[in-house]
This record gives structure tokens, sequence and C-alpha cells, in this order.
């Protein structure tokens, strides 16, 4: 905070002592310059705790201590000194606590006490756990139907704390679980399973040791995982091709000064990341995608023409896939001339992209959210699995199919039983374990627990973690709905947002993290996690827990579930949280794949979940792995406006989701501020603008509901055509609802069709706070980087 408004090119590498620098500073307004040193030295060790930041693997469970910028940046945020008491809520009314900012209320620090929202003061009180686990459960019984009610996870709950939630919820009789999984990879969760018989990726962390080239859609691993730029820098240095496809040409994909390279560290040098950084249009990844396939058939019928060997692996295309016809048949009838428009990448770019994974033995193919946060975002995925099949690229060494997850645990929540459909396993696996029957039918997801929320039937909304009012498009419309809840219940860490966006009646429960220590009637407990490769391991903290009135996750789950299910459940509650080994062994029964569990997290390191995609088993209807063709190439439904930009919306550096580390993001060069409009010189020009000047951002909506945010500083910067970026959650109102994927119903926060105005005089209606104007800033020359772009056709004027 307090750090000057301002926009400067960030010329240095990222990583290096910029990085190190930005950690002390981290640590040192949480208070903990030494305490915070020392916990980092626990983090992904054999006997320490998993990092509460990223889901990317770290090798290091079994060794030394690896530096990572925001790994360090989210433990310094959990295990800070500062403390939000009942004392703070006392001297501090709720509405007066709406108007803060998300950076000043998680700074206030980690929540000490259960609260309950009292109406007459409008403050939040102390309240014993006891009355709000009954307050809870006299909620939740009072509910006509068990689907009044909505669970929501968020990814950073450990496997035991969302396997008992799972557990108390289809008991009570929903599977209501909206989750985080909802807004982000949900379309690898759906579109992979079609297409390779798994939803989650088929590599390793060695496999990056043997990959010739590597490819990355939609993705900043120098801010969202970093720990993932060692494996980069490390593939790059001995000389693997890097090829990345980015509306913004991210410095971490460009290049990377390793600290932990002393070499590097000490000449300040760096290594090239990419080989080539592709600024593809928001939305245009999917053209990308069929432009190299088209590329690689081409360069294969003329490898056959002329008896060359041939680009396709015929071997593996024949034995293990289904659907190959259909998809030439499509790539044949797809023209360049479209796939350029689509792209904003010229032919040749697409070739030469096309190339190096032509002449690569073994590819891998990463990708996050600007794939999956696209109307079109499950196909987008299918297409990722279709560039892989046609070489074979999927269950060899050096290879494989990549998504990199976001929360630490998030897709350990989701093999442990957090989805909104159960399977038939589940629900046999269940009835085994513990001899009820869950529920059957669906249960809502993000969208549909929204929709009942504007409705009105649902009534009870209770949250694991996360900071659902801020995450969720179209927030401004949905915050109102929240409102005219019965019950709102966050099991939390820090004061946010959806705390102050309560229900009629309102709960704060105040839980351990990862990095305490959690001791239940048999002893210390340590939890487990599954990382983005399925790596399974325990993770257990080693500091004293922030407040002596803090209980662990699974501590206050089994607390609401006995106050709610009483006397009649059939589940152990008080003996699962004495020990969580019993926890474990619970989960083995309705997962059979986690068999020896207890035995196999007290190796260092973990165990690995079988992929049976790995394997080259295709767990699919055709029993092989699908081609599935994308017809068309619009990402996104059509704009005809002319004016129309393409917003996507993203993350800081200096953010964890909806937590805010500071106002700044360094590697793009903004200082102190958050509320700007990254839009290139053509687009400013287009409209009149200039850098620095103030904009209206208006959403073009088929709903005729107005949705607008006001006052954004416009900065200028290098983008292709037809697309602006805005920071997350900040650009949420514009996300309409209604825009989703059909398939997975992942929001489209990655392409929402804006115009962008010069802000209108700033009115009492403002959705943002005033701030006037500034000179507009000076701007050096970019840096030369390997970076292209072709501009030629912008999608929005197609
Ligand atoms: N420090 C830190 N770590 C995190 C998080 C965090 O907020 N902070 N969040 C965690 C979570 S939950 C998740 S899901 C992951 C998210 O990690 P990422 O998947 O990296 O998420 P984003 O920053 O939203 O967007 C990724 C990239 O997509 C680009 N992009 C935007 N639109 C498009 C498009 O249409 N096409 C292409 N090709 N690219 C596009 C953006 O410029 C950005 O570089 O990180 C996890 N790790
Ligand atoms: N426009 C736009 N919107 C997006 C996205 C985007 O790219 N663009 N990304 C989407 C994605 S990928 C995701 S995953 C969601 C994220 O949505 P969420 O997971 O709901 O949000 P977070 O910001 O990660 O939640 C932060 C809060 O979690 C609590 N917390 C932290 N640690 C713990 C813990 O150990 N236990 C418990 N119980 N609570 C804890 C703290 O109180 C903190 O305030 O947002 C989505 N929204
Ligand atoms: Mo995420």
């Amino acid at each position: 905070m307090g750090k000057k408004k301002v926009i400067r090119i960030y010329s240095d590498p990222a990583g290096g002592w910029g990085a190190l620098k930005a950690t002390g500073e981290a640590l040192t307004l949480q208070g903990i310059p030494v305490s915070g040193a020392k916990t980092l030295l626990h983090m992904n060790q054999p006997q320490g705790f998993d990092c509460p930041g990223c889901a990317w693997p770290d090798p290091k469970h079994t060794s030394s201590f690896e530096f990572c910028e925001n790994g360090a940046k989210a433990v310094a945020w959990e295990a800070t000194v500062n403390r939000c008491t009942p004392e703070f809520f006392a001297a501090h009314s709720v509405s007066e606590l709406a108007a803060w900012d998300d950076y000043d209320l998680e700074m206030v620090g980690r929540l000490t006490h259960p609260m309950v929202y009292d109406r007459a003061s409008d403050r939040y009180l102390p309240i014993s756990w006891d009355d709000a686990f009954a307050l809870v459960g006299r909620h939740l019984n009072a509910l006509e139907h068990p689907d009044q009610a909505d669970f929501y996870t968020s990814g950073r709950a450990s496997n035991e704390a969302a396997f008992l939630y799972q557990i108390f919820v289809r008991e009570f009789g929903s599977n209501n679980f909206p989750d985080c999984s909802n807004m982000c990879h949900e379309a690898t969760s759906v579109g992979l399973p079609q297409s390779i018989g798994v939803g989650k990726g088929t590599v390793l962390l060695e496999d990056f040791e043997h990959a010739d080239a590597i490819f990355i859609f939609g993705q900043n691993p120098g801010t969202n995982s970093p720990r993932m730029m060692s494996d980069l820098h490390s593939a790059s240095r001995r000389g693997a091709k890097i090829v990345s496809f980015n509306p913004f040409r991210e410095r971490a994909l460009e290049r990377f000064a390793s600290p932990q390279n002393p070499v590097e560290m000490a000449t300040l040098g760096y290594t090239p990341i990419s080989t080539f950084l592709y600024q593809v249009q928001v939305g245009g990844d999917v053209a990308v995608l069929k432009g190299m396939m088209k590329a690689i058939v081409e360069a294969d019928d003329a490898a056959l023409a002329a008896d060359r060997p041939r680009i396709l692996d015929i071997e593996f295309i024949e034995g293990h896939t289904h659907g190959i016809d259909a998809l030439l048949d499509d790539l044949r009838v797809t023209s360049w001339d479209d796939i350029e428009r689509y792209s904003g990448l010229s032919r040749a770019d697409i070739e030469n992209a096309a190339h190096i994974y032509m002449q690569a033995d073994n590819a891998i193919l990463v990708y996050g959210m600007g794939l999956t946060q696209h109307h079109r975002g499950t196909e987008n995925v299918q297409q990722i699995a279709n560039l892989a099949l046609l070489r074979g690229n999927v269950g060899r060494p050096g290879a494989g199919i990549c998504p990199v997850r976001g929360h630490s645990n998030v897709q350990g929540n989701r093999t442990v039983g957090i989805t909104e459909k159960p399977s038939k396993e589940l629900i046999e696996g269940i009835e085994r374990a513990f001899g009820f029957r869950a529920p059957g039918h669906h249960g809502r997801d993000v969208i549909a627990t929204l929709e009942a929320m504007m409705r009105g039937d649902a009534k009870v909304f209770i949250a694991l973690g996360g900071n659902f009012a801020a995450a969720i498009p179209d927030w401004v419309r949905m915050q109102e709905a929240i409102r005219k809840l019965e019950l709102t219940a966050h099991i939390a860490t820090k004061l946010n947002r959806s705390h102050l966006v309560h229900g009629k009646e309102a709960l704060i429960l105040p839980c351990l993290g990862r990095t305490e220590i959690d001791i239940q009637a048999e002893g210390p407990q340590s939890i487990t996690v599954e990382d983005s490769m399925s790596m399974v391991h325990a993770s257990g903290g080693r500091n004293e827990p922030a407040s002596p009135h803090l209980k662990s996750e699974p501590a206050i789950v089994a607390g609401i579930a006995r106050a709610t299910l009483g006397e009649q459940s059939r589940v152990p509650w008080e003996a699962m949280v004495a020990n969580y080994d019993r926890i474990r062994d619970a989960i083995e029964i309705v997962y059979p794949i986690f068999q020896a569990y207890n035995e196999r997290i007290r190796v260092p390191g973990g165990f690995h979940l079988a992929s049976t995609a790995r394997e080259r088993v295709w767990a699919t209807p055709t029993g092989r792995a699908n081609f599935l063709v994308f017809n068309g190439l619009d990402e996104d439904p059509l704009q005809s406006d002319p004016d129309a930009l393409w917003l996507t919306t993203m993350r800081s550096h200096d953010q964890y989701n909806t937590t805010l580390y500071s106002h700044s993001d360094r590697y793009r060069g903004v200082f102190g501020q958050r509320d700007v409009v990254f839009m290139n010189q053509r687009e400013l020009h287009k409209r009149n603008l200039h850098p620095g000047e103030r904009v209206d951002i208006v959403a073009i909506s088929t709903d005729r509901i107005e949705r607008v945010i006001r006052s954004f500083k416009v900065v200028e910067y290098s983008l292709p055509d037809g697309c602006c970026g805005a920071y997350y959650p900040e650009a949420n109102p514009l996300v309409p609802l209604y825009a989703f994927d059909p398939q997975s119903r992942t929001p489209s926060y990655k392409s929402v069709p804006v115009k962008v105005v010069r802000a209108a005089a700033v009115g009492p209606d403002s959705a943002t706070r005033a701030i006037p104007v500034e000179p507009a800033p000076q701007r050096e020359e970019s840096p030369p980087c390997l970076t292209t772009y072709s501009t030629c056709r912008a999608r929005s004027s197609r």
C-alpha cells in the first residue's frame, strides 16, 4: 500500500533479485521476517506442510528448499502476525467494512473467534462454537428440502476436510456442491474424459526433463505456478523448444532469472524461456490449434506423396484412437483465411509453431485459464487433446497433456467427492463405508446455485473456504441475491468480501491454516493433498495456531454435521476427527484407488494416483482415445458490433485470486492501482483515447441489463487488436451470468464483449470510486524480444 500510482515498463527478466526483494517485502509487511523465513523452510518438505499457493508439484517434497516468490507470499499471508479479533469487529460495523478495499480487509489479519452477525448493531459478535453449530443445524433442518442449501468448496481444503464435507452433505440429502473448480478447470474435467477417458493431466514432473518441445496456451506460470519456472528454465537450458500463445507478452514466458541458479543471480543473467511467444487474439486459440493441426496434416499429405516418413503417428492413431476421419475432413474445410482472422496470427507463424511440434519426438501441451474460461472451453481443451493424439503424444515419457490446476488441492477435492454429479461408484462407495444411500440426482454447480439464488429457491449457503461473492461472474447483481438468503456461513482464515455480503443471519467460522499445528484428541494430525500431476502427499503444519479458538476444517465440518444430523447420523464424526487416519481409511473404502492410503502417505514424497490415459488405457465409451471435432472457429458467440473489444480478465502478479498482496503488478509495469484496462495503441487511437485517461467499460449484453464498470484508467500495452484486459475480480461485474460454456458451465471470464468509452462524469451510481485523472505516463521503448504478432485481421471486425 502507499505505493505511488505509476505505469512503468518492466525491463528485467522475471524472477531474479526482484523476486527475492518482493518476498522480503511481503514477509516484513506481515510482520514475520524471521519466523516467516523459518516457516518457509518447512514448505514442501518431507515433514513440513504443502504450499498453500498453487497446485504445481514439487520434487523437493523429498529434498531441500525451493524458493518461490508467490508461494512465499501465500505463506506470509497465512502466517501473518496480524489478527482480526472481536475487538476489531466491535469497532467497525459491517456496512462500514463493506466500503473497505479487498486488500484492506485481508490485511486485518487472521480471524480469531467464531462470529455471528447481529442485525441490531450491524456488527459481527463473538459466539461459542456450540451455538454456531446449532445455528447452522437449525437453519438446515428448517428447510423444506435439503436442496434449498448450497455447499461451496474452495480448492484449498484438504482431502480429509473435503471428504467429510461431502459425506455430511450427502447424508443430509443434497448434492449441491458449487465449487471453485466450476469456475476454473471444469472444462478439463468435462472435456478430457470424452477425449482420453480421464479428467486430469497425463504428465509427471519428470516428463518435463525429456520433452523436446513444450507448448503453453493461456497460462502464466511466472505468476500463477512459479515453481513451474524451474522446470521451464531447465528445459530451455537443455535446448527444448518452448512456444507460448498468449495475448499478453507475459514476462516470465519471455525470460527468467532463476533464484535457484547462483550464476544467473550473481551475473544478473537470465534464460530465455519461449523460443516464440505468439500474441494470439483473446479467444483465438482454437484457430491456432486447428491451424497447427491443419499444417501437420498438410505436411503429412506431402510426406505421403513423396514417400517420406509420415508426420502423423499412424500406428498410434490406428491402434488407439477413434474419429480421425471426421477431424481430417473438418481441418480440410477450415480455411487459412479464417484461421488467420480468428487467431490474429499469420499462417507463417502458425506453420512455424506446427513445424516445431512436428520436429519434436516428445511434446508436452500445457494450458490454463486462457483456454478453459471461454464459451466453448470444453471443446478448446479437446483440441489440445486432438493435437496431442495426432502424434501420439500421450502416454509416453516426455510427452502429454498438462492442464495446470489452480488451488493447491482443487484436484484432490474433486477426487474425494466434491462434485454435484455423483457417480454410481461414489454412491455405492458411500453405502459401503457408512451404510447410507446418498441422493442420486444431480445437484447444483456454481451457475445453478447463482440461478437458484436469483429465483429465491436457495436459502442457506455454507462455504468451506474461498470468497464466493467476489469470485463469481456478474457479482453486482448476484450479491443482491446473496443478501436475501436466510443464512450464510463461511469457514475461513481471513476476512473477505463474502463475509460482508451476507444473509439475514451470518456466521464466520475461523479455521486453522495449513502452516499450523493441528492437535486432535489422539494427537497431532496431518492432512493430505493432491497436486496437478496426481501426486498425493501428507502436509503437517509447524506454527502455533493463530488463535487458541480456531478449529481445524475437519472439526468444523464434523461439528456442523453433528448439530444437523444428530444421533441418527451413520458417520462416527468424533472418532474420525480424533484421528485423521480414520478419515483416510474411509476414503479408501469409498475410493479403492486410495488403497493403503495411510501407509503410502508416510513414504516421503507420497504416491501417484494411477492415470489410465498415461498407460494408454482409454476409459471412454469407444474404448479408444477420441478425436473430437470443433465445428467452426468461434470460441465465443459472434459479435457484430464494430466497436466491440474482447475483454479478458486475469490475475496480477500480486494477487492470489481475490486475495490481494498489493495493488501492483510488477511484470506488467503497473504500480499502486488495479482499476486499469490494457489496450493497444491502435485501439486507443480508434477511440481517440490517451494512456492515463479514464474510461467506462460497458458489457455488450444480450439480456438488456446494463453491466458497466466506471472510471478505469487506460494503460497502453502490447496486445493484439480487438481485445483488452482487466483484473479479476474488479472486472467481474461485466461477465453476464448467462455467459458460460454450455458443456462444463465454466463462466466465460476470458472473453466478454465490451465497449470502452471515455468516462462519464462520475456520479453517485458509479461502480468505482472517483479517482482524479493523472497525466499520461511517460513510456519507454519496449525492450526487444522474440514476440511476434500479426495485426492483419482483428477478430472483432470479422
Ligand atoms: N500467485 C498466484 N498463483 C495462483 C493463483 C493466483 O491468483 N495467484 N490462482 C490459482 C488458480 S485458482 C488458478 S486457476 C491458476 C490460474 O493461473 P492461469 O491459468 O495462469 O490464470 P490467469 O492469470 O487468469 O490467466 C492465464 C493467462 O491467460 C492469458 N489469456 C487471457 N485470455 C486468453 C485467451 O483468450 N487465450 C490465451 N491463449 N491466453 C489468454 C492471460 O494473459 C494470462 O497470461 O493459478 C493458481 N495459482
Ligand atoms: N473474472 C474472473 N473471475 C474468476 C477467475 C478469473 O480468471 N477471472 N478465476 C476463477 C477461478 S480459476 C477460481 S479458482 C475462483 C476462486 O474462487 P475462491 O476459491 O472462492 O477464492 P479465493 O480468492 O481463492 O478465496 C480466498 C479466501 O479463502 C480463505 N482461505 C484461505 N486459506 C484458507 C484455508 O486454508 N481454509 C479456509 N477454509 N479458507 C481459507 C480466505 O478467507 C480468503 O479470503 O475465482 C474464479 N473467478
Ligand atoms: Mo482456479
